[in-house]
């Protein structure tokens, strides 16, 4: 793939660069994104009937089971050379901040030492009713059969649920504020892998562009956030990055 020799130097100055991802920065590590149709997690489901507290209260076991599914797929899943490209670049320039729309922890597998993790983490459990981490050692002894009820809290009894962010649960605000100020100080925002759907995680990118950083769009398809990169790359996350940081940087 061939860069723009400007969108090069950009890359070569910065001193802080954003990487906003979401599920297509996983796509190549195997771990299915929402809406591809077919393959997609939720080309079999509604999200609303899944991800959300309502669900989860009026069929625990269906939700349950679908995230420790999901959170085996994780488990075995292993970054791949995207993500390893983003913490890579925490070598090459001086600031580097990851927002990620994902639970997988993939990025802090790659080395990433800065995650701001907006939707939460789909490793990470907690007490429906009381809020208290559950540690993994009491999940692992409490792994639920299938078609049983999640696991009990330890403190109060009530329904372990996963430590991730639903639809109509409102963002962490303190994930949300860091990301907020970083459209403040980052000179460059690529936009790796989301189809920009999601709120309001999805209008990062639209501030960072009104706020003047060149936004970089990463994505094989295309997505109402082409309207305002001022790049886009079209392609898959683990080919451009890698490609894009031997091109800015071809003696590091
Ligand atoms: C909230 C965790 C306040 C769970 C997730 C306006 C403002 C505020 C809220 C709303 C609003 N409008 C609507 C809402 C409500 C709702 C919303 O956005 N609904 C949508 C469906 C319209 N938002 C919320 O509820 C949020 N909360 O706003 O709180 C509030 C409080 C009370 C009442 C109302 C509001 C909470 C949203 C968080 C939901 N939780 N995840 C879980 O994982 O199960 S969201 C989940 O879906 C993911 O985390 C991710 O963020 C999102 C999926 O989006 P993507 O990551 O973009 O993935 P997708 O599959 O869609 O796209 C993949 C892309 O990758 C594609 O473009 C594809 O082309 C590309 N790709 C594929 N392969 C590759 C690739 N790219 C690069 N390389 C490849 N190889
Ligand atoms: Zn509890």
């Amino acid at each position: 793939m061939l860069f723009d020799f400007v969108l090069l130097d950009k890359l070569r100055a910065a001193r802080h660069i954003a990487i906003f991802s979401g599920a297509g920065m996983s796509a190549e590590s195997g771990i299915p994104t929402f809406r591809e149709a077919h393959t997609g997690l939720w080309a079999k489901y509604r999200p609303e009937d899944l991800a959300t507290p309502d669900a989860f209260l009026r069929d625990p076991a269906t939700v349950w089971n679908w995230y420790a599914w999901r959170r085996d797929f994780v488990r075995q899943a292993r970054p791949n050379p995207g993500h390893l490209a983003v913490a890579r670049l925490e070598s090459l320039v001086p600031k580097v901040t990851v927002i990620t729309q994902n639970v997988d922890g993939l990025h802090q597998r790659a080395g990433s030492g800065n995650v701001i993790e907006l939707h939460g983490s789909i490793l990470e459990t907690r007490c429906f009713d009381c809020g208290q981490p559950a540690e993994d050692a009491a999940l692992a002894a409490a792994a639920p059969v299938q078609g049983e009820t999640p696991p009990r809290c330890g403190h109060c009894g009530g329904l372990l649920r996963p430590g991730v962010v639903w639809f109509g649960e409102s963002l962490p605000s303190a994930a949300w504020n860091r990301a907020s100020d970083v459209l403040d100080d980052a000179d460059v925002f690529f936009c790796i892998g989301t189809s920009s759907l999601v709120e309001p995680a999805a209008s990062l990118p639209r501030y960072a562009r009104s706020c003047g950083r060149t936004v970089i769009q990463i994505n094989p398809e295309a997505t109402s956030h082409d309207e305002i990169a001022q790049y886009i790359l079209r392609g898959k996350a683990g080919e451009v990055m890698p490609e894009l940081l031997a091109a800015a940087w071809p003696r590091a």
